[in-house]
């Protein structure tokens, strides 16, 4: 299915809640500035410059919304934890990504975005804990190709082991834009997610 990630298009950055159209479906992407969120979807929607990704971190700032088609939305959110974001903005963006989670009706799933050398930081954690629990929750430790194969799988696991003896239901998976691996274990998750 992936030719219907392929047809994926901007249609806003929303800074509030009420700005966001209605769709049936949408999957959005959270995790820390620099995570590399943006990357991801560009490579998942097979475009390079669908999402702006920057070497700063920080640079999305605002809820993107890309459509796949008029009923299934992809959402690219704005990094937490960036510590050069003012304390104010911080703390609204704080309150617009809990309303966000806790309000949006087509939320399917919450995809989060780890660099695979820091798993599960404090504002991970605190992101898990604002989720409600009719969201599925997708890890995707990313830029596993800054660790040997071995290093990767270690990491893996140990992730999943420590979300399991937290109680969190989710699933795990490796992925590098750059390798490309886990791209298609990107795509089935999402199909599942998409199918109805
Ligand atoms: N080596 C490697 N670098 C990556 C990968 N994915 C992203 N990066 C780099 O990580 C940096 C951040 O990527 P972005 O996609 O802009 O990160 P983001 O999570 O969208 O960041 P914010 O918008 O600030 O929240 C960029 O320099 C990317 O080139 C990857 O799979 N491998
Ligand atoms: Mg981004």
């Amino acid at each position: 299915m992936s030719n219907l990630y392929h047809q994926a298009k901007f249609i806003l950055g929303a800074t509030a809640l009420s700005q966001l159209p209605d769709c049936s479906t949408e999957v959005a992407f959270a995790g820390r500035s620099n995570a590399g969120k943006s990357t991801a979807l560009n490579t998942i929607t097979q475009q390079r410059k669908l999402a702006r990704t920057s070497k700063t971190p920080g640079r999305t700032r605002e809820i993107n919304c890309f459509e796949l088609d008029t009923e299934r939305y992809l959402i690219d959110l704005p990094g937490y934890g960036y510590a050069k974001v003012p304390e104010a903005m911080a703390k609204a963006w704080q309150k617009t990504l809990t309303q966000y989670l806790l309000e949006r009706q087509s939320l399917k799933a919450v995809f989060i975005l780890m660099d695979i050398r820091h798993p599960l930081t404090p504002h991970d954690w605190s992101m898990i804990e604002i989720l409600p629990e009719s969201v599925n929750l997708h890890f995707v430790l990313t830029k596993a190709d800054k660790l040997s194969r071995s290093q990767a799988n270690k990491t893996l696991m140990s992730t999943a082991k420590t979300l399991e003896k937290h109680g969190i239901e989710a699933t795990v998976q490796t992925f590098s834009a750059l390798s490309k691996d886990g791209l298609q274990d990107v795509w089935d998750t999402l199909d599942d997610y998409f199918k109805n």
